[in-house]
């Protein structure tokens, strides 16, 4: 971002979008640190690298919108607002878990912050997102609703018939790709004929559109704008393709360079303009060392709350199957 744009946002929002970049990040790279001890339960998908992504729409959106994503889905549940020690429960396998600690880190859920799940499946919380902004779209709700997935996901057939559906019956849902080159080890290019993603959607019927440089600014401005026009009535589904680059292995706490299908070279540029040191140079120092010292804070009541919950009681595996009344 250049120095006049800068001047023009201003300093309540740098610092919000700071403060969750940073959150994100912290939580993350505390996960890693923890994972080789025994307590959390589950694998993980980090999403370190990717996190204006998540943190850029999610600002923009309202409490009452609402997002659906996928397995690598901590960035987007906390931008969102889903309650951080319940996060943290969940991956530890404890009854105060989001999912009761049944979901683990794939299957995070906050229904009352508009967080409405996230799935291992690849692509499958796409048409849910579609189904539940369409019934929006019946009942004249001006609800934002956000279907977050990969690259990888818009190989998947639903994905196709998704934005069919959403196209032909004007849904109002806004389809983020956050497209970080890689499914695994297989890049799009050993995937897809072509990679031009915004033009297959376009073939649609559906205005797309794609942020190159994974500027936060950049990502609310787009998103602010396209739910300005969603609420404003008859948008129709609107698509944005973020690029952006994945820092760590594809599930798990490390990296994921020395296996030699891609190169710390390769994510060079991304990890040399990181986005959280961007935010964090844009913050005068004492503000900064506040939000950092009330994050560190946060997050560690949040390991030592989900230590002390239980693991749920075996006689619960049977519950929350099925919708229970
Ligand atoms: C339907 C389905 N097919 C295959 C898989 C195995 N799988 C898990 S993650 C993944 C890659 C998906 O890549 P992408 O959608 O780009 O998301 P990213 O992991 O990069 O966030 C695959 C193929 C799966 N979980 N579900």
């Amino acid at each position: 971002m250049n120095e006049s744009a800068m001047r023009l946002h201003d300093a309540a929002l740098v610092e919000r979008l700071y403060r969750s970049l940073y959150r994100i990040r912290r939580v993350e790279e505390d996960i890693a640190r923890r994972y080789p001890g025994n307590d959390i339960k589950s694998p993980v998908h980090l999403s370190i690298g990717q996190e204006a992504i998540a943190v850029g729409v999610c600002e923009a959106l309202a409490p009452d919108d609402v997002v659906f994503g996928t397995y690598r889905g901590h960035a987007m549940y906390l931008a969102k607002g889903g309650d951080l020690d319940r996060m943290i429960a969940e991956l530890f396998g404890r009854v105060d878990g989001c999912a009761r600690g049944k979901g683990g880190s794939m299957h995070l859920v906050d229904v009352a912050r508009g967080v409405m799940g996230t799935s291992a499946v690849v692509a499958t919380t796409i048409p849910n997102a579609v189904g539940y902004a369409y019934a929006m779209k019946l009942r004249r709700e001006p609800r934002i609703v956000v279907s977050f997935f990969g690259d990888g996901a818009t190989e998947e057939g639903v994905f196709y018939e998704s934005i069919n559906f959403a196209a032909l019956k004007r849904v109002p849902v806004l389809f983020v790709c956050e497209n970080n080159g890689w499914a695994i080890h297989t890049h799009q290019r050993q995937r897809q004929a072509t990679l031009d993603i915004c033009g297959r959607v376009r073939a649609f019927g559906m205005d797309a559109q794609r942020i190159e440089d994974g500027d936060v600014f950049d990502i609310h401005g787009t998103v602010a704008a396209a739910a300005a026009r969603m609420r404003a009535g008859d948008s129709g589904p609107l698509f944005i393709e973020c690029m952006t680059s994945r820092w760590r292995e594809h599930v798990g706490p490390g990296e994921d360079f020395e296996l030699g299908f891609r190169s710390r070279e390769d994510e060079a540029r991304w990890i040399e303009d990181d986005a959280v040191a961007k935010l964090a140079a844009l913050i005068p120092e004492r503000q900064r060392a506040a939000v950092d010292a009330a994050v560190h804070a946060e997050i560690e009541n949040a390991f030592t709350r989900a230590a002390a919950s239980p693991f749920p009681d075996a006689d619960e595996l049977h519950r929350h199957v099925f919708h229970e009344r």
